[in-house]
């Protein structure tokens, strides 16, 4: 058979299938048949570049890796909602309208909680994706929108169109990525928004592919071309154009109708598979939007209702104590876990003693708690109607929970500190933040683990993370773990040797040294000996570092048993000093694995594995899951066939240099 005509094929079907599965919600074949018309896809176009079209469905997998975001300029501005809380302020709003439109028809729109999204389809083909930006002007996300299975790569016709709508992280995907992130020891995402906009914002087309994000579209901002006269309309055009639209919307004919919609999914809306954090009224048709107007940002046609921060019950079942690695005391609730806006809540912040005294909150109470926005949940009150008496309240200790070292408390300061530098709590901690990203980016090492470890007595202090391969037979015996789960963790430890010198800077967990500090200091001193040796004045005047900094930095390094350590971490070839700007901030090389195929033709094989590693990246030479990157030069082998069939990114040698280029 003519493959030009199968893949022709393969695409029509697979597109269908997507359509089924991810716009209409109604999968019409099964997973298997799904990956083998897939497979046979990936395959015949490896096999016949030159056939590879720009719609296929393959692009999906993602792999295309862009150096920086592009600015996009909106061809009309994308306006933002304004925002009300009440009943009331709904009345306010129709009243506004009657003003200028006696007898208005509405739209109710559940508003999606993710971030908004212009695509861009010339003559049938989706050319460009952009985020809203400041409105006028936002960024070229086109690489990323690509891999988001509902949207269209192609429409049905030729039609030429820009379209607005919400990209959004499912609540499912929101959950199952934190449980990977905690695993890993990564920061959990606080909301499926944050998500979702990390997300899109990846330079590697890869990682948002596997971030599962979806889309509903609810904005053409030039209907006048398509003759399209309502928001009703619109809808209904996008939905034709195969785009997915949100299926809840609804018109409606009268104000109270409006607020019926809005009772109706305040109750229901936790039911929902993705967020929404409120209700969108807009104007129906076109001709009234248009006679009502815009003020400087947004329209006077629609509102967004908000609704309060969910909130739910549940037990404070104990008040914990967590000391951190400055010493901080700081109670936390343990929580009957409760799911709350797509994640389960188990603990929540009491923040200091007067918090809990203030609000009165016992042992055993049921409360109420809130997460709203980015933050981390608190107990908003205590349902105090529901005490049976068995209630318990709390009393700050005297002494550290952990090490029984008597607390202190500040002069004007509400917080408690445990003074015991040698606290296991602050050492568990220290040794956490010293693996975490922002430091020497070890990964594997999650709270759990490290606490482990810690208590067995594997990893008492920092330097002990570089005597771990001393124990990888025993440490390969202990439950849980195995010789590849070990090896890893001794290959990233091994790999974080090569950090540069802010990363340990910031690892070592100096007080008042965060990681803007640390990176001046790199770039000031150079080395740690020329840090470790400066003085109280040669530190004090570098802009941004203060009297504060200079004199902590100053204090720790006056200490015997942190010369020691540094000491101790130099003899185990932990790199101290700056690599430079180009070499470590080079994301798309730093950490990753990359397998060279093909003749380049403008440095020999070596040459490349010399750049590829001075950038931060691990040569290996065959292809598997773990890949990141498949470089290819002319004539490749194998091993291009198998990159394309694991989808993993692959860069010709023009991409490959030019991505060595990026600072
Ligand atoms: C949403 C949402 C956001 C288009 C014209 C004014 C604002 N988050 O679900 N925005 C809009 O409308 C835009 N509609 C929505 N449904």
């Amino acid at each position: 058979m003519d493959i030009k005509k199968r893949i022709d094929e393969l695409i029509k079907i697979i597109n269908k299938a997507n359509y089924d599965y991810h716009t209409l919600d109604n999968p019409t074949i099964t997973d298997q048949e799904y990956d083998s018309l897939m497979d046979e896809l990936i395959r015949l176009e490896s096999e016949n570049p030159s056939l590879v079209r720009e719609d296929s469905p393959t692009v999906r997998i993602g792999g295309e890796v862009i150096s920086d975001f592009k600015k996009v300029t909106h061809t009309i501005p994308m306006m933002s909602l304004g925002d009300i809380f009440n009943e009331d302020e709904i009345l306010a709003f129709d009243e506004r309208v009657r003003k200028v439109i006696p007898n208005p028809e509405y739209v109710c729109e559940l508003k999606i909680d993710g971030l908004s999204v212009s695509l861009l389809y010339e003559n049938g083909k989706l050319i460009k994706g952009a985020t809203r930006g400041d409105g006028m002007v936002g960024e070229d996300i086109t690489h990323n929108v690509k891999t988001i299975k509902n949207i269209p790569l192609s429409l049905p016709n030729d039609i030429t169109i820009e379209v607005r709508g919400e990209i959004y992280m499912p609540k499912s995907s929101f959950a199952k990525l934190n449980e990977e992130r905690i695993k890993k020891g990564e920061k959990e995402f606080a909301n499926p928004r944050n998500a979702a906009a990390g997300s899109v914002r990846q330079l590697d087309s890869k990682i948002t592919s596997e971030r599962n994000l979806s889309t509903f579209m609810y904005h053409i901002p030039h209907p006048d071309e398509f003759d399209i006269k309502t928001q009703e309309e619109a809808l209904e055009f996008m939905k034709g154009l195969t785009l997915t639209v949100n299926p809840n919307i609804k018109k409606v004919k009268s104000i109270k109708e409006v607020i019926e919609y809005v009772n109706s999914w305040q109750n229901k809306r936790k039911d929902l598979p993705y967020e929404i954090d409120g209700i969108v009224i807009k104007v129906n048709s076109f001709k009234d939007q248009q006679k009502l107007g815009v003020t400087a940002r947004t329209p006077k046609w629609a509102i967004a209702y908000k609704f309060p921060a969910e909130e739910v019950l549940t037990k404070l079942n104990n008040i914990e104590l967590n000391v951190g690695r400055t010493g901080k005391v700081t109670p936390r609730a343990d929580l009957a876990p409760v799911r709350l806006m797509g994640s389960v809540i188990s603990s929540a912040t009491l923040n200091n003693q007067d918090y809990i005294k203030e609000k009165d909150i016992r042992i055993g109470d049921i409360v109420s708690i809130r997460k709203a926005g980015d933050v981390i949940p608190e107990v908003v009150e205590v349902k105090k109607e529901r005490r049976n008496g068995s209630e318990l309240p709390f009393e700050m200790p005297d002494t550290c929970p952990i090490c029984k070292t008597k607390l202190i408390k500040k002069e004007g300061e509400v917080a408690y500190f445990c003074p015991n530098k040698n606290c296991d709590a602050r050492n568990i901690e220290g040794l956490i933040h010293f693996s975490s990203r922002d430091a020497m980016n070890i990964e594997g090492f999650g709270e759990q683990i490290v606490e482990d470890f810690y208590n067995m007595g594997y990893l008492k202090n920092i330097n002990d993370y570089y005597k771990l391969k001393e124990h990888k037979e025993t440490l390969m015996e202990l439950e849980g773990f195995g010789e590849k789960s070990i090896s890893n963790l001794l290959t990233n430890i091994e790999n974080s040797k090569n950090n540069s010198l802010e990363k340990l800077i910031f690892g070592l967990g100096i007080k008042h040294v965060g990681k803007k500090t640390a990176k001046i200091l790199s770039e000031h001193f150079s080395t740690i000996d020329n840090l470790m040796s400066a003085s109280l004045d040669e530190l004090s005047i570098i802009p941004d570092i203060g009297v504060k900094i200079a004199n902590s930095i100053v204090d720790y390094f006056n200490e015997e048993k942190n010369k020691e350590l540094i000491e101790n971490l130099k003899n185990n070839d932990v790199n101290m000093t700056y690599i430079g700007k180009e070499k470590n901030i080079n994301e798309l090389f730093s950490g990753k694995t990359f397998v060279l195929t093909g003749t380049l033709s403008s440095l020999t094989r070596d040459e490349a594995r010399d750049l590829i590693e001075e950038l931060g990246g691990k040569n290996t030479s065959s292809v598997s899951k773990k890949t990141d990157v498949v470089i290819t030069g002319a004539s490749p082998g194998s091993k291009y066939d198998d990159a394309k069939s694991l989808g993993i990114t692959i860069w010709n040698e023009e991409e490959f240099i030019n991505n060595t280029r990026r600072i």
